[in-house]
């Protein structure tokens, strides 16, 4: 496709920063210099400053894993995107199933974290899925949908079509579960179709989509074989160097 595919690991709550700095070590020479890929590791905050200089002369990115949608204020524990592009952040995850579920991440917090992070130039990685639930109600395209409009609303097609967006099935993270690659596909293209209809197909065709729940260097060549899948947003598979080179090998 003519877009470049784009590989993130989300680390979720893994590796101190000790941890971190040798997995970089590790991973450096293999995939520091690909091209042709974009290639994104969102560490936990307090890894970020020091992967910020590990990372740097590579065309390995730095990714967080969420944001608060202030410039700066009395709230406690939050980090602002000021605090991250300070330190060379280029991308952030926003609505993550996991904030959604346990830390009340809702549609229109990831609204506002979407502009904040636009705002200041950093990319936001949308999360949507479904659950199983609503998965066997039939509705996966509604529910996607629905979050797809409201986590880009209120933005230009200008702005939209920086955005990345993440179509993560709920009941197929970290459950050695996936959906098919042909229907990871179906619901990747209504998401396509959606945004085509806010914002017009010119944004809807430069608009990277991710799938995402337990991609495995053995799977993730499936996905990306998909015409309207652009990449995978990597959990556990991330987590070990060797298993991450595997993942951006068979990607490109
Ligand atoms: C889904 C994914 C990364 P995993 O949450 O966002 O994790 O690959 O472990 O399913």
């Amino acid at each position: 496709s003519l877009r470049t595919p784009i590989i993130a690991a989300n680390w979720k709550m893994h590796k101190t920063t000790a941890e971190s700095k040798q997995f970089v070590t590790e991973v450096r020479d293999p995939i520091g210099n690909m091209e042709n890929v974009t290639i994104v590791i969102c560490p936990p905050f307090t890894a970020i400053e020091s992967l910020s200089g590990c990372l740097s002369g590579t065309n390995l990115l730095l990714g967080a894993q969420n944001v608060h949608f202030a410039e700066e204020g009395p709230y406690t524990g939050e980090i602002s995107p000021a605090m991250l592009t300070e330190l060379g952040v280029r991308f952030v995850i926003v609505g993550h199933s996991e904030r959604r579920a346990y830390f009340n991440e809702t549609d229109a917090t990831v609204n506002r974290k979407v502009q904040a992070a636009l705002h200041h130039r950093l990319v936001p990685i949308v999360c949507v899925g479904e659950d199983l639930a609503e998965r066997e109600a039939g509705q996966t395209f509604s529910i996607v949908e629905s979050q797809i409009r409201l986590a880009l609303g209120g933005l230009d097609a200008s702005a939209a079509e920086q955005a990345v967006v993440a179509y993560e099935p709920i009941w197929a993270i970290g459950t050695g579960r996936s959906a098919s690659a042909a229907n990871a596909n179906e619901v990747c293209r209504h998401i396509r179709q959606t945004i085509a209809s806010l914002f017009g197909d010119t944004t809807a065709n430069k608009i990277r989509i991710q799938y995402g729940g337990s991609v495995k260097p053995e799977t993730i060549q499936d996905y990306l074989q998909q015409p309207d899948i652009d990449g995978a947003l990597v959990g556990g598979a991330s987590l070990d160097p060797q298993s991450f080179v595997g993942l951006i090998r068979a990607a490109i």
